[in-house]
């Protein structure tokens, strides 16, 4: 009987578990995490248990704190501080992500021009978006597992904008995910030798 309790228990904790790794997260860009981005071409961070990479290109170019979030100068092309025309913003992930959606700013679909952006997915072929507002906030949804890297351009010269935020379902580092299973067969064996000892 004890026996059934224990695996039972077990089977429980097992179950209980990945919704817990699973929980929604969203990297907010405009958050204060990323402030010390500003005025470089590339910046590293782990925002809630996900490694982030920024950067920007062309060579020369940096990163952009803005209060909408993250936008590249180029000062050789003196557009403005979002990503513009010619810029990169390139959105690394140390371990692959599933990406739900992503936010952007500045992003104005008035009644003259209606902005557009693109982004690539590991470096597959871009895919464009279009401003759906005059608000210039506009989500994108993704809902892609294994995202690696996300790069973003502006196609004309008209068009410009910030990354916001992306929601996303954190995957953890590889690193924890060993040390999570090594965790659980150390304390399953632990049970085990325990009750071998009574
Ligand atoms: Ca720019
Ligand atoms: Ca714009």
């Amino acid at each position: 009987m004890r026996k059934l309790v224990a695996a039972w228990v077990f089977s429980a904790m097992a179950l209980a578990l990945p919704p817990t790794a699973k929980a929604a997260t969203i990297l907010d860009f405009s958050s204060a995490l990323y402030s010390a981005a500003n005025g470089s071409g590339s910046f590293s961070t782990i925002d809630q248990g996900v490694g982030v990479n920024l950067q920007s290109s062309p060579f020369l170019s940096t990163l952009n704190h803005l209060p909408q979030g993250i936008g590249v100068n180029f000062p050789f092309f003196p557009d403005d501080t979002e990503v513009g025309a010619f810029e990169t913003l390139t959105v690394n992930f140390s371990s692959g992500q599933f990406v739900h959606s992503i936010s952007l700013r500045l992003l104005f679909g008035g009644r003259d021009e209606q902005e557009q952006g693109i982004y690539s997915i590991n470096g597959g072929a871009f895919v464009p978006f279009f401003a759906n507002s005059d608000s210039g906030d506009l989500t994108v949804l993704i809902d892609q597992p294994e995202v690696n890297q996300i790069r973003f351009q502006a196609p004309r010269l008209v068009d410009d904008y910030a990354l916001n935020s992306m929601d996303l379902t954190a995957v953890p580092e590889p690193a924890s995910m060993i040390l999570l299973g090594t965790g659980l067969l150390f304390g399953a064996r632990r049970r085990y030798k325990m009750k071998r000892q009574q």
